[in-house]
C-alpha cells in the first residue's frame, strides 16, 4: 500500500506508528521525506508493505519534481492507496476536502481502492466536525474506508491496518519473516543525520541540506562499532556556518543525535564522522541528485561523486501546499484556496494554500 498525501500531514508518523518503531524521519518541516521508504508490517494474517512517500507539493526544483515522481510511482505500484490528510482547528468551520487532497485523489486510478485517513484528530476539541467532513468526502468518490486517527498518539492506527488487510489482494509472501524495510542501514545513517538538522534549523536551511555517506564500514564482529563517514551538503557558505556552529558545537550536536538514533536502530555502537561541504545548486542538478541517491532512490554515493558546482543559488522553496507546523496551526488561514484550472498531478502538483498561515 502507498501512504500518500500533502506534506506534513503525518504520513511518516503513521508509518512509524504502524511499525511500532521510529524508522522514518519525522519533522515539522514540510518535505521531510524525500524518497519512498517501505516498512513491512504483519497484521491480521496479512503481510503489509507500507510505502511512505514524499508529500506531494508544488515543486520548484529538480529535487521537488523527483520527490513528486516518487510519490506518484508509489500510487501506481500499490494495490491500495492510503490517502492521508490532517484535520485541525479549521475543520469545524470548513468541513470540506482540501483542493490539494482532491488533486492527489484525482491521480489515483478509479479502480484502485482508497482508504482515507483523517490524521491529527487530537487537535480537535470535538470530533463532531468529522461527520460532515466524512460525508463530503464520500460524495467525491467511493472510498474503501474513512479512518480518523492520531498517528502521534498511535490512536486508530490498528484500524487503518485492519482496513488495508481486509482489502489487500491475496498473493504469495514477498518478504522474509524478519524483514523490516527495503532500505539498507546506510540509507538510515544519512536520514538520521538529516533529521536533527530539520528539527534545529529554519527557513531555507532544511531544504538545502543533503547527506552523502562517504564510507560505511560494518565489521563482522558485532562488538566492533559501525564506522561511518558522512558529508552534509549545503548550498551556501552561510548555511555551512550555521551547521558547524560556534566552535563546531552545532555539528557535534547533530552527530550525537544521529549516532544515538542509529545505535538504537541497529543495536551496536556507531562511530560517526561528519563534514559539511558547500555544493551550490545541488537541488537543481540531475547529476548531483543522482549522486546523492535521489534519482535512483536506492543508493547514497561517495562525496567524490558530488562535484562542487558553481552557478545560480536556488532561493527558498515556498512549501505552500503543506500542512503548517504545529506552532502555527492556530493561524491556519481561512483564505479561499486558489484553484488553478491547469492544476494536475501529471505535472507538478499545484498548491493549495488553504491551511497555510
Ligand atoms: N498533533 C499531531 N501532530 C502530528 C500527528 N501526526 C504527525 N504529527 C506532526 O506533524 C508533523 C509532520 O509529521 P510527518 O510524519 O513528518 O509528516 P509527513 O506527512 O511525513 O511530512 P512530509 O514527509 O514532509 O511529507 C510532525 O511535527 C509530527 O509530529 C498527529 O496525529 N497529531
Ligand atoms: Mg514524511
Amino acid at each position: 500500500m502507498a501512504l500518500v498525501g500533502r506534506s506534513n500531514v503525518g504520513k511518516s508518523t503513521l508509518l512509524n506508528a504502524a511499525l511500532e518503531l521510529p524508522l522514518a524521519i519525522v519533522s515539522p518541516t514540510p518535505q521531510t521525506t524525500r524518497d519512498s521508504l517501505l516498512g513491512i508490517v504483519r497484521h491480521a494474517g496479512a503481510e503489509i508493505g507500507l510505502c511512505d512517500t514524499p508529500g506531494l507539493h508544488r515543486a520548484k526544483s529538480a529535487l521537488g519534481r523527483s520527490m513528486n515522481r516518487s510519490a506518484r510511482d508509489a500510487i501506481h505500484a500499490a494495490d491500495v492507496v492510503v490517502l492521508v490528510t490532517s484535520v485541525g482547528p479549521l475543520t469545524a468551520k470548513s468541513p470540506t476536502p482540501l483542493d490539494g487532497d482532491l488533486r492527489i485523489l484525482a491521480d489515483v486510478p478509479p479502480d484502485k481502492p482508497v482508504v482515507l485517513v483523517l490524521n491529527k484528530v487530537d487537535r480537535l476539541r470535538s470530533k463532531v466536525a468529522l461527520l460532515p467532513l466524512c460525508e463530503a468526502w464520500s460524495r467525491v468518490r467511493p472510498l474503501a474506508a474513512v479512518v480518523p486517527i492520531s498517528a502521534l498518539r498511535a490512536d486508530g492506527v490498528t484500524r487503518v491496518l485492519d482496513e488495508v488487510a481486509r482489502i489487500l489482494p491475496e498473493g504469495p509472501r514477498r518478504f522474509d519473516a524478519d524483514e523490516l524495510t527495503d532500505r539498507p542501514l546506510r540509507y538510515f545513517a544519512a536520514e538520521y543525520v538529516r533529521e536533527p538538522i530539520l528539527t534545529a534549523t529554519r527557513e531555507e536551511v532544511p531544504h538545502a541540506v543533503a547527506v552523502a555517506i562517504d564510507r560505511f564500514d560494518e565489521p563482522i564482529d558485532p562488538n566492533e562499532p559501525l564506522r561511518i563517514l558522512a558529508t552534509i551538503h549545503v548550498e551556501r557558505d552561510g548555511q555551512k556556518r550555521i551547521l558547524v556552529g560556534s566552535g563546531g558545537e552545532m555539528l557535534k550536536r547533530i552527530g550525537t543525535a544521529a549516532r544515538q538514533r542509529l545505535e538504537a536502530l541497529c543495536g551496536r555502537h556507531v562511530y560517526l564522522e561528519l563534514w559539511v561541504h558547500v555544493t551550490p545548486s545541488w537541488r537543481e542538478r540531475p547529476a548531483e541528485l543522482a549522486a546523492l541517491g535521489y534519482e535512483t532512490g536506492r543508493s547514497v554515493s561517495p562525496r567524490a561523486h558530488v562535484a562542487p558546482t558553481t552557478g545560480r543559488v536556488v532561493g527558498t522553496e515556498l512549501e505552500d501546499d503543506a500542512e503548517p507546523p504545529e506552532d502555527v496551526v492556530a493561524d491556519e488561514s481561512e483564505a479561499p484556496e486558489p484553484l488553478d484550472e491547469d492544476a494536475s498531478l501529471v505535472d507538478d502538483v499545484e498548491d493549495d494554500a488553504g491551511e497555510d498561515s
